[in-house]
């Protein structure tokens, strides 16, 4: 469990951060909390769900959990209606969950059959939002892929299998939910499906070189896949679906901000600029400029990268204007020194090396409860205006969040008592309303990562990212102090926005 952080704290901020200033935002601003479904359903071989390739990576190889699976895990599916009442509990205007492809569809293909009980499951949670005015907004692959598909053809290595059945499953989902859902994500961040599943393989199905597979090629053929199924799906949306359901369709992609690791050196200004394309412009530029993959993308992978037909560049160009707004999940930032010249044969960064600590050995900001996640507004800012001079298009802050440090050794009283997710949460709404009045960027909403603590894929249960803490003993729900904070903020905050304007 190396990224846990397990060191005791006084949960507070450990440097000299400035508390927030609750500036405002919009009045039409949405907020609301995030989840996936492998993470809080359990309910893992329930009323004939199909098992995904997360329930075997977790179950086949424990360590790569930490011992830990999705079983249970917050045991969602069995307590859905009185999540739905905490949620209310707590003011969401939205809930962002995803929907588990072989709950639906068992063995997930276009010829396997459908299980009913898994869709009267999503039908009635999203008519316990409705009941209690709350927008949901749904993804369709938050990771879990049956593992059927996997079996058959390696799902996202096989473009046109892969393609067709996503086609099949968003198709169901569209007919069966669309009636009252309005606001809909393809796929949940694909830098991490692409590189975390088949190049470091820390993720399901676990490729990388030490298992046997091709970390040259596979991250960019996986990437391909979901770009042209992301494309296809939303013109099949477009086409057969919004004349009459009138929702919208988008990605969601996750990434760091990047600063140079030597602010003096050209070099290391170039690498992190050049880092940011290999992490957002693979995905933004084929999806919301209608283009090829990054210049410099081009440049350094040559053959390894898949090219585009002319065909599907066409269809990439007319599906810009159906996303209707660019999904931003975002965490943190991170120092970029350019690497020497030539990179590794399975570079994935634009060759470059990314830490904490600059060239100063001045810390990018306070660690979080997981190595990887400090606290860094300023570089969220950024990245909201870096986007939004590349992409002009609207922006939803579809994650953010994070644990605090030791958390999971805390007493539930300490736990609740969660003042740096306080600080962390206060300091990136205040980066947001920067980015908002100062900077002229368009931000629409922001969802919390998460809802509740739940299982946090190969670190297991130990880090919690929730506004609400999971007993995982009684399954017992107890909100953070966070959860009323982030009501009280957003109500403040909105409201202050009528004298502001
Ligand atoms: C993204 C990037 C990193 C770790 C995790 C995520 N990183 O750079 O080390 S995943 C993202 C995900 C959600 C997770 C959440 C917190 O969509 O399911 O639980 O962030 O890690």
């Amino acid at each position: 469990r190396s990224d846990v952080v397990e060191a005791p704290s006084d949960n507070t901020l450990t440097t000299a951060q400035k508390p927030s200033k609750d500036l405002p935002l919009p009045r039409d601003f949405v907020w609301g909390a995030a989840t996936a479904a492998y993470q809080i359903e359990g309910g893992a071989f329930q009323d004939g769900k199909g098992p995904s390739i997360w329930d075997m990576f977790s179950h086949v190889v424990p360590s790569r959990t930490s011992g830990d699976n999705g079983d249970v895990a917050c045991d969602h599916y069995n307590r859905m209606p009185k999540d739905v009442e905490l949620m209310e509990s707590l003011g969401l205007d939205v809930y962002r969950f995803s929907i588990s492809w072989s709950r639906i569809i068992p063995l997930g293909g276009r010829h396997d059959q459908v299980n009913e009980a898994g869709v009267t499951f999503y039908n009635n949670l999203i008519d316990q939002l409705a009941a209690r005015n709350i927008t949901p907004s749904v993804t369709l692959y938050h990771w879990d892929a049956p593992q059927a598909l996997y079996d058959r053809y390696g799902a996202f290595l096989n473009t046109a299998e892969f393609k067709a059945d996503f086609e099949n499953y968003a198709r169901l989902c569209f007919s069966r939910f669309g009636d009252r859902v309005k606001e809909w994500v393809t796929f949940n961040e694909p830098y991490v499906i692409s590189v975390f599943g088949h190049h470091s393989g820390s993720l399901a199905p676990g490729h990388n070189r030490a298992t046997g597979f091709d970390t040259k090629t596979e991250p960019w053929r996986v990437g391909h896949t979901i770009i042209l199924s992301h494309t296809s799906v939303a013109q099949i949306y477009a086409d057969e679906f919004r004349p009459t359901q009138e929702g919208c369709t988008a990605i969601v992609l996750n990434g760091h901000m990047y600063e140079p690791f030597d602010s003096n050196s050209n070099a290391d200004k170039a690498a992190a600029r050049r880092r940011m394309e290999f992490y957002f412009g693979w995905f933004a530029d084929p999806i919301y400029l209608g283009q090829d993959y990054p210049a410099v993308m081009r440049a350094q992978l040559g053959s390894r990268l898949p090219k585009f037909s002319p065909d599907e560049l066409e269809l990439l160009r007319k599906s810009v204007s159906l996303n209707t707004f660019f999904g931003l999940n975002h965490y943190s930032t991170k120092y970029a020194r350019a690497l020497p010249d030539p990179p590794a044969d399975d570079d994935i960064t634009g060759n470059v090396e990314e830490g904490a600590i600059n060239s100063e050995g001045e810390e990018i900001g306070p660690v979080s409860g997981m190595i990887w996640l400090r606290v860094a507004p300023e570089g969220f800012r950024k990245l909201l205006s870096w986007l939004w001079k590349r992409y002009s298009i609207p922006i939803i802050i579809t994650e953010n969040g994070c644990p605090c440090p030791g958390e999971n050794n805390m007493t539930l009283e300490q736990a609740v008592d969660d003042q740096f997710r306080i600080r962390y949460l206060g300091l990136y709404l205040d980066a947001i309303s920067q980015a908002i009045y100062t900077d002229g960027v368009l931000v629409k909403g922001y969802y919390v990562w998460s809802l509740m603590d739940n299982f946090e894929w190969s670190a297991g249960y130990s880090p919690r990212f929730g506004i609400v803490h999971t007993d995982y003993k009684t399954l017992l729900r107890t909100p953070k102090k966070s959860a009323s904070y982030l009501k009280h903020s957003f109500r403040h905050r909105r409201e202050r926005n009528q004298h502001h304007i």
